[in-house]
């Protein structure tokens, strides 16, 4: 039965009374952020008219998430993790900010402390038969194209699995496997010697994949590298480039495809064993960065997140 409570007092001051909102202390950015929130979930429940067990199907669903540990892996599904990118992108829109890289996801399978190189980094470390090798190169480039030196590049992917060292559920890779950190000399010029990508999805069993059923929506990502670029003068840039050809390529469970994000793979059919490969044919992809200066010396846009650690 549909009853109609929430506009009153009673419900009104209950929600001041929770979030303690007319009390002195205590955190007022989270008071405030607690209020407007639950507040829009108690009138969504009184506008849908959510069921009970509707309501304790969503709180075993919160704990499943938990135990999974997919809050992150369910942000960029449901496309919160891409919103906050529009927004950012809105930002510079209205500062009158152009040109450079085009931002997209960080995603949730960041490791810090890879092992940091000059210039190039061969970070295909286990052996992976399915796995063709690929060569990743590029400039970093600042505002008028010029090479920026210092920069640190990070690098990290999955392998021919669609798994990520150190959140591989087989445990079959090894610490900072397909990742890695170069710093760029005069030239600006990057370089990581691999293996090729393949997309993710996410595990079947786990929460995410589990509202993503409901949804008829599926959980797989197009084959994709993940970067970072940061530097004392420019702006961090988190970005990443899709495999071409990749059939889900407009199709990320993510969103994080873009205009820009997607070069072009070369065949290459001698010089890989110079590389360090096996074989002498290879894949190559070029990849410049462009960086956008610090705003009166600071970056106006740098996201702090709680990241994995190895
Ligand atoms: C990934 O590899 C990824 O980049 C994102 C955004 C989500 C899940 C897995
Ligand atoms: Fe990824």
């Amino acid at each position: 039965m549909s009853v109609s409570i929430f506009a009153g007092k009673e419900v009104q001051d209950f929600l001041r009374t929770v979030s303690n909102l007319d009390g002195a202390d205590g955190d007022a950015r989270t008071k405030q952020v607690l209020h407007r929130i639950l507040s829009d979930l108690f009138k969504a429940i009184e506008d849908l008219d959510l069921t009970p067990d509707e309501i304790w199907a969503g709180i075993n669903y919160l704990n499943k998430l938990g135990q999974d540990g997919e809050a992150a892996l369910l942000a960029a599904g449901i496309g919160l993790e891409h919103y906050l990118d529009m927004r950012l992108d809105e930002e510079d829109r209205i500062a009158g900010i152009t040109g450079g890289t085009p931002r997209t996801i960080e995603g949730p399978l960041y490791v810090a402390g890879a092992p940091v190189s000059q210039g190039s980094a061969k970070i295909d470390h286990d052996a992976d038969p399915d796995a063709g090798p690929l060569r990743i190169h590029g400039v970093v480039k600042d505002e008028d194209g010029q090479p920026v030196a210092g920069a640190l590049v990070e690098c990290w992917h999955a392998n021919s699995k669609g798994f990520y060292s150190h959140f591989d559920p087989t445990g079959a890779q090894t610490d900072f496997n397909l990742r890695g950190a170069v710093t760029t000399g005069a030239d600006g010029s990057y370089e990581f010697l691999t293996k090729m990508p393949v997309g993710y999805g996410c595990p079947p069993q786990g929460a995410t994949q589990q509202l993503l059923n409901r949804l008829a929506r599926h959980g797989n990502r197009p084959a994709h590298v993940h970067f970072f670029v940061t530097t004392d003068s420019y702006r961090k840039l988190t970005t990443q480039f899709n495999i071409d050809g990749d059939p889900l390529l407009w199709d990320d469970f993510a969103y994080a495809t873009r205009d820009g994000l997607v070069p072009p793979v070369k065949d290459i059919s001698g010089g890989g064993k110079a590389f360090g490969f096996e074989a002498d044919a290879y894949k190559a992809i070029e990849f410049n960065f462009g960086l956008i200066p610090l705003e009166a010396g600071k970056d106006n846009q740098l996201v702090y997140r709680l990241r994995a650690a190895a």
